[in-house]
């Protein structure tokens, strides 16, 4: 398609950017962004940190600020305590990530997607010291995050990170390449899930567009984030899809995998990712489980459920939580009889709410 671009086409699709730009660039007070940048323009050396159990909006943050600032002159080094998955292929500079923190000196930490030291992980832990004296800027999006450091951008309506810095980047006159393009549409895409979540906003919509102009492609992005899978991933949820049943009117389903499913299937026990929510979308569907055979012979159950139901405190009683939409919980018992004693719960959840 790009060799059919004439010119003039190129100078439009330019041009649509820039007033995307100038449209983005006031989303933030200067008031607000000056501060931030100040840190950024003092610093030559420059560290950026990724969050512990890292997701891409906080690699595509890190990494798209790294490629932003380089034609600054600054010196930038992108630290993660966790290594890149192997999907994310679709981040340039993901080989440049480290593990842990070089031996040399940084005028700038700039933390990135968490506003908690403790969720930089063992990269915090292992270096405390440093983090006590180092000035820290911190850009994130979270509600429940208090901000650290001399300076922080908790931007809460940004449904990523990496909008916040499309904004903070086109508000302080810095350019988005096509590589920061790509990492910041691979932070606001996986945030969102391609733009489904509610913490989507025309705002969002524009963030992206506008990375879009810059040369980021969102294909490219979600073939490997959320279509691609293993042929055994596919086996499995054949085999688990396979064992579906449904009572209290279709309002709950279950699904089984047993031992032997991973073995059939040649899977491993993570390709169950996805399936409980997938169960939960079917239609008519309040509440469904995925009870999952251990190999000390336990079962573990992961629950999804709509309102009002709350997953959380129906798989508290089994000992297990987490959040109304989606618990889990293990019991200490054969598969068979975990079906007899968790289905009944279920049913009399539905039922007291049915009245
Ligand atoms: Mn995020």
């Amino acid at each position: 398609m790009a060799e059919r671009e004439t010119a003039a086409q190129l100078a439009e699709i330019a041009s649509r950017g820039d007033q995307l730009g100038d449209i983005l660039a006031r989303a933030i007070p200067d008031e607000r962004a000056a501060p931030a940048w100040e840190l950024v323009t003092r610093a030559d050396r420059i560290l950026l940190l990724a969050h512990e159990k890292p997701d891409p909006d906080t690699f595509g943050s890190a990494l798209g600020l790294a490629f932003a600032l380089a034609p600054l002159g600054k010196r930038c080094v992108v630290a993660c305590a966790d290594p890149v998955p192997a999907n994310y292929t679709f981040l340039p500079g993901r080989e440049t990530v480290m593990t842990d923190l070089p031996d040399e000196d940084f005028d700038l930490v700039i933390a990135l997607d968490a506003g908690e030291l403790s969720r930089y992980g063992a990269l915090y832990s292992r270096h405390q010291a440093f983090f006590d004296h180092a000035t820290i800027l911190n850009l994130d999006h979270h509600l429940s995050s208090s901000g650290i450091g001399a300076y922080a951008i908790i931007d809460v309506p940004s449904a990523a990170t990496a909008e916040l810095l499309t904004i903070l980047l086109l508000n302080r006159g810095v350019p988005i390449g096509r590589e920061a393009a790509i990492c910041l549409l691979a932070g606001i895409i996986t945030d969102t899930r391609s733009f489904e979540f509610e913490a989507t906003t025309d705002r969002t919509l524009m963030a992206g567009a506008y990375l879009v102009a810059q040369g980021a492609t969102p294909q490219d992005i979600i073939k490997p984030m959320y279509r691609m899978k293993p042929l055994a991933k596919a086996r499995l949820w054949g085999r688990a899809l396979q064992s579906l049943e449904t009572t209290a009117n279709g309002r709950a389903v279950w699904a089984v995998i047993r031992q032997e499913d991973l073995t059939a299937a040649g899977a491993t026990p993570d390709m169950d990712d996805g399936l409980p929510a997938y169960l939960k979308d079917i239609e008519g569907v309040a509440m469904a489980a995925l009870f999952r055979e251990q190999p000390d012979g336990r079962t573990r159950v992961s629950m999804r459920a709509d309102a009002p139901y709350d997953a959380a405190a129906l798989c508290g009683r089994f000992g297990g939580g987490g959040h109304a939409r989606a618990a889990g919980c293990t019991l200490a018992m054969s598969m068979d009889a975990a079906l007899r004693t968790f289905i009944p719960v279920m049913e009399e959840t539905l039922d007291a709410h049915s009245e």
